[in-house]
């Protein structure tokens, strides 16, 4: 039996999905959630308090102490991890992790009877990780714009934005030119962990590398005027760039402790978004995937390549070649969790009581919940907006204003990609009910689920399915993302929303 594992790393836990492509069947699902699990690394929504609400780190030795503690749980809930041909995985885009001249030889020799986090901490050349959240480096993305010019977003896809990971990358070089200096290597959260397992410097994808602005998207290879402009010497500090899905190497002997087989292919790994790409099985253009996480994100396979003329959206390198454009809102799941406990209510009210209470529209009536700093639209003050009396108002209507609010936005945010008449919807949130139907109708499209609402996840262990095992993507997707579920709009809602979309964005653009 060919097992094949997907592992997503994303920024409130570790998760694996371990699939069996002859029968077609998910095998494992396992997961360790960062406040719950382990909270001696102080991460409960997966990054360290700072009193600048801009700036937001994590540690990177807390990802290595997942690995370890969810392949343990794993052997010893009976997996057959023994029986697993390949690897593959993602991480939360954008988050650089600073590695010193140690790293190679460090990753080369890991010792079994020590732990990952106690192993790579020499290693670290600093000790926190920038991870997509943070919104501080808004001086760098103005003196890297001012150097390159517009050329800076043709070339890679995305104006220069706060959380991307060359402007992380300037703000380290100025604020600790020695920290800088003593850097060898810099990796994404996804080519660290790959590296970690494989034992070697493991290249990075175009599809989490392209999240960095410094790929550039023509020659899929770093822009070497872009790198040196961001920071001196930059070029000489990153990983190789792996042009799609391959082979990064062979599974460390490191992992034989927890039943896995030592050379076992790994595949380059990628980041959450792409993977999940895959994982929801929509590989062409013209299926739009909203994926509502920590972060909600809207995003879909494009032909040809084009960028987004305001400057929200990004195109990332796909897994199974050619591209993708992605539009990502910081605020989603943490988001609809502060209002419903706010609103004194549980989930079920949230995701399905809430909506036969109240009328599609809501009477006009919106709330934007950017408790964090907003990244589309960019909204760099937090707080709740809305045009009514939110504290007042019954817990349905808070809830349908947040839900509509966050709805509107992914249509007004996407409109540059195209419009799309059907969506796939994954991620914790896709099984509520009320936020299905109001997707449907906002978009007037079909929305459709898959099995798991993991499918960064499950996009990783296809991606290895298919670099390690040859298995075609289309008998992949068709194993593994059939849809469960549809949800078709109703068209009396879909005209009401419609005819508030101009409304909606002009409400959303006052609130920045
Ligand atoms: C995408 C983005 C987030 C992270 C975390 O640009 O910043 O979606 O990948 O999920």
């Amino acid at each position: 039996m060919a097992l094949y594992l997907g592992l997503d790393s994303s920024t409130q836990g570790l998760k694996a999905v371990l699939i069996n492509p002859s029968s077609g069947t998910i095998v494992a699902t396992h997961a360790v959630n960062y406040g719950r699990d382990l909270p001696e690394y102080n991460c409960p929504g997966g990054f360290l308090a700072n009193p600048d609400p801009l700036v937001r780190h994590a540690d990177p030795l807390l990802w290595l102490a997942a690995l370890d503690l969810l392949l343990s749980s794993m052997q010893a809930a009976g997996v057959p991890l023994g029986e697993i041909e390949g690897i593959g995985g993602d991480g939360q885009q954008h988050g650089s992790v600073y590695l010193n001249a140690k790293f190679a030889a460090t990753v080369a020799s890991l010792d079994p009877v020590l732990n990952l986090p106690a192993q790579l901490a020499p290693a670290l050349s600093r000790k926190s990780a920038p991870i997509w959240m943070d919104s501080s480096t808004a001086a760098e993305c103005a003196e890297i714009t001012a150097l390159i010019g517009d050329r800076l977003r043709q070339a890679t896809g995305s104006p220069a934005i706060e959380r991307f990971t060359g402007p992380q990358i300037r703000k380290f070089f100025k604020t600790d030119p020695s920290g800088y200096a003593a850097t060898a290597r810099i990796h994404l959260v996804s080519s660290f962990l790959c590296s970690v397992l494989i034992g070697a410097d493991s290249p990075l994808d175009t599809g989490d590398g392209a999240g960095m602005n410094l790929l550039n998207l023509n020659t899929l290879d770093w822009d070497p005027e872009i790198a040196e402009a961001t920071a001196p010497g930059l070029l000489g500090k990153l990983p190789a760039v792996a042009k799609t899905s391959r082979v990064a190497g062979g599974l460390s002997p490191y992992f034989a402790k927890y039943g896995l087989r030592p050379g076992t292919p790994v595949a380059v790994w990628t980041g959450d978004n792409p993977a999940s790409l895959v994982g929801s099985g929509s590989f062409r253009p013209g299926v739009g995937v909203v994926s509502l996480g920590t972060s909600d994100t809207f995003f879909a396979a494009i032909d040809p390549y084009r960028v987004d003329p305001d400057g929200f959206g990004h195109v990332f390198g796909h897994p199974a070649g050619g591209f993708m454009c992605l539009t990502c809102f910081k605020n989603g799941s943490l988001a609809r969790e502060r209002v419903r406990t706010d609103s004194g209510v549980d989930w079920n009210f949230f995701d399905s009581e809430a909506f036969a209470l109240t009328q599609a529209g809501n009477e006009g009536r919106w709330a934007l919940p950017w408790f964090e700093p907003e990244i589309t639209p960019l909204a760099p003050t937090p707080g709740l907006r809305a045009n009514f009396d939110f504290a007042s108002a019954a817990p349905e209507v808070r809830i349908r204003a947040v839900v509509e609010a966050q709805a509107l936005s992914l249509r007004t945010h996407s409109l540059w990609i195209g419009e799309f008449k059907t969506l796939r919807v994954t991620g914790g949130a896709s099984g509520s009910s009320g936020i299905l139907q109001t997707l449907a109708d906002v978009f007037d499209a079909e929305v459709q689920t898959i099995s798991t609402p993991d499918s960064a996840a499950l996009g990783g262990a296809m991606i290895a399915a298919h670099s390690a095992g040859g298995i075609a993507w289309d008998a992949l997707a068709a194993s593994f993302c059939p849809p469960t579920k549809s949800v078709l709009p109703d068209p009396a809602a879909a005209r009401t929303y419609r005819s508030q979309l101009q409304d909606f964005h002009r409400f959303e653009d006052a609130m920045r």
